[in-house]
């Protein structure tokens, strides 16, 4: 417990050090590096029944990671990656799922966490520079600082269709996947929604279900993704290579484990370009194709027309059926967050399978029996919500957070939401957010493992300084947001219309969400930037 050594301290005794909110990669890391590390006293919450996070709630069939099975972890204890073993190049949902409650259950996390308690006010206490914290259990306790690891992408969208709750047969949204599972078998299955998810989704239930009818609205640029066994000889490779493998990923732009190219695509010939994007479609990974291939894919609109034609025609190629291929086939920017799957196209070959494009026949209603499109009734026993998240921002607004005099996060990002560094807000002292608004958009464990160092960094700072409170100075908080905004508009992911920038959310302000400057240099701001931005107290 932190002992304030203050002569003029007027400051309550809190209930906690911290607390910590959210049983996630970031939750679990910050409260081994808050409590086991630096020996305070710990609180922690979370809306499931255990750990997880988005790998709790996430687990509709076919739920994989697109990040490399060896680098979607945390690094910072080599022992974690030398005893664990794994089957593929990319983690299934359950075994990302079984590695975290290795993670959790190797530190001691568990006994630090209340589970299925949903965090619902939250107010700063000028008075005494603490959080109280209170849950939809009726409980209000406090702490002096407070970690937030709600998760980027887990506040749901459900479409509002006219009619949804009178469907008859059963829905679900993907990300609130029943824990005991959905027996498809023989069943009219609808999905609505085709992003990473979605995909995800199609590929594994056509072969079960009786008839699957996929709703899209836009058609996506999706890569294979190179599903592979890996052998024991590589995973020896990994495992000696590990200080090598992290130190090249933190100092990347995307974290993905591979070098971004240094080569325009508009700088060299056409056969050229093919013979690349064929390496890459050929090796798969969907962050690798668009910018492992060449350095311009995402800020060059003849480059991106290149990858995207690639595309096109490789979706020609594959779907046999004309008017399929031609629904499927992406006309606009490929300028979103990169999507890659294990034989999605394909799919569509199968007898059981169909497409219907919402952008030409929009949903009319849910009816008891099914879904109505301008073109008619698709009757179904299952819907499949794969229609992605709030993102960012989308968790906090859930909460009623109050900062300094009374202003809520809401106020406060009423023009979109925004952060310094992507974790602190001026106006809300000692509110860390993992993975908050305007940090890096990369594989995540890098960056969540990089933002949770920094957090436990600065606390212990200041419990060795007795410093009370922390939090942004205005002008380097607009500073960061401005050079946010300056590189997003140098690419062309400002000009595609996705959750990146809150496009998905009908009345959500489109604002840049994120640093899109790269892991490597988000890294070397933090450490050349120290202290600077900040006031302390
Ligand atoms: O969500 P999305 P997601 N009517 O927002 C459609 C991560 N992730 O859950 O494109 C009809 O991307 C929407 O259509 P449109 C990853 O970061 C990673 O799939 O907006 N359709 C779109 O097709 C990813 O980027 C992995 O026109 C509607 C879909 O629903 C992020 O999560 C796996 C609609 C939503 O796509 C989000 O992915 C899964 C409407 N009213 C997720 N509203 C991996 O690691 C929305 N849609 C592989």
């Amino acid at each position: 417990m932190i002992q304030s050594n203050r002569n003029n301290s007027v400051e309550k005794e809190v209930d906690f050090d911290a607390v910590v909110v959210g049983a996630g990669f970031g939750g679990l890391y910050s409260v081994h590096k808050l409590r086991n590390e630096l020996g305070l006293n710990v609180h922690a919450y979370d809306n499931g029944s255990d750990v997880g996070g988005t790998w709790y709630w996430n687990r509709y069939p076919g739920a994989l990671s697109d990040t490399e099975s060896f680098l979607y972890r945390l690094s910072f204890d080599k022992e974690l990656l030398e005893e664990d073993d794994w089957k593929d190049n990319y983690l299934t949902q359950p075994e990302i799922l079984s590695y975290l409650n290795r993670v959790a259950d190797k530190f001691d996390l568990r006994r630090s966490y209340q589970f299925d308690t949903k965090v619902t006010v939250t107010h700063f206490n000028e008075e005494n520079n603490y959080w109280e914290v209170t849950t939809d259990k009726g409980e209000t306790v406090t702490a002096k600082f407070l970690v937030t690891g709600l998760g980027l992408l887990s506040a749901t969208n459900v479409p509002n269709f006219k009619g949804r709750e009178t469907f008859k047969g059963e829905q679900y949204h993907t990300a609130r996947w029943p824990r005991e599972g959905v027996d498809l078998k023989g069943k009219r299955v609808g999905v609505i929604g085709t992003g990473s998810t979605g995909v995800q989704v199609i590929i594994s239930i056509a072969p079960e279900v009786d008839h699957l009818t996929v709703f899209q609205r836009t058609p996506q640029y999706s890569v294979p993704i190179g599903l592979k066994e890996q052998s024991d000889a590589e995973k020896a490779e990994i495992k000696a290579n590990y200080e090598e493998i992290w130190k090249q990923a933190k100092s990347s732009a995307v974290a993905f484990g591979f070098e971004e190219s240094r080569v325009s695509a508009v700088e060299v010939s056409k056969e050229e370009q093919e013979r690349v994007f064929e390496e890459a479609w050929n090796t798969g990974g969907g962050f690798r194709f668009m910018f492992g291939t060449f350095n311009d894919i995402a800020t060059n609109l003849e480059a991106n027309e290149a990858a995207a034609n690639f595309i096109r025609k490789k979706v020609q190629e594959i779907v046999k059926n004309p008017e399929t291929a031609r629904k499927l086939t992406p006309t606009g920017l490929y300028a979103k967050r990169p999507l890659c799957d294990n034989g999605y196209y394909n799919t569509y070959n199968r007898d059981n399978d169909s497409l219907v494009s919402v952008k030409e026949n929009p949903i009319v209603e849910i009816t008891p029996t099914g879904v109505r499109t301008t073109d008619g009734e698709y009757e179904l026993d299952v819907l499949i919500y794969a229609t992605g998240f709030d993102a960012v921002d989308g968790n906090y607004t859930k909460i009623d957070i109050r900062g300094r005099d009374g202003i809520t996060m809401s106020e406060k990002w009423a023009d979109g939401p925004t952060g310094y560094l992507g974790m602190m807000n001026t106006n809300f002292p000692n509110l860390f957010m993992i993975l908050g608004p305007n940090g890096p958009f990369t594989n995540l464990p890098p960056s969540i493992e990089t933002q949770v160092e920094w957090i436990s960094d600065t606390v212990k700072y200041m419990v060795e300084n007795d410093i009370s409170t922390i939090e942004p100075k205005q002008e380097a908080e607009d500073e960061w947001i401005t050079t946010c905004q300056t590189i997003s508009d140098q690419t062309l992911f400002s000009k595609g219309e996705s959750w990146i920038f809150g496009a998905n959310i009908p009345g959500k302000k489109n604002t840049v969400m994120f640093y899109l400057g790269g892991l490597g240099n988000y890294r070397k701001t933090l450490e050349e930037s120290g202290y600077k931005g900040f006031i302390f107290d």
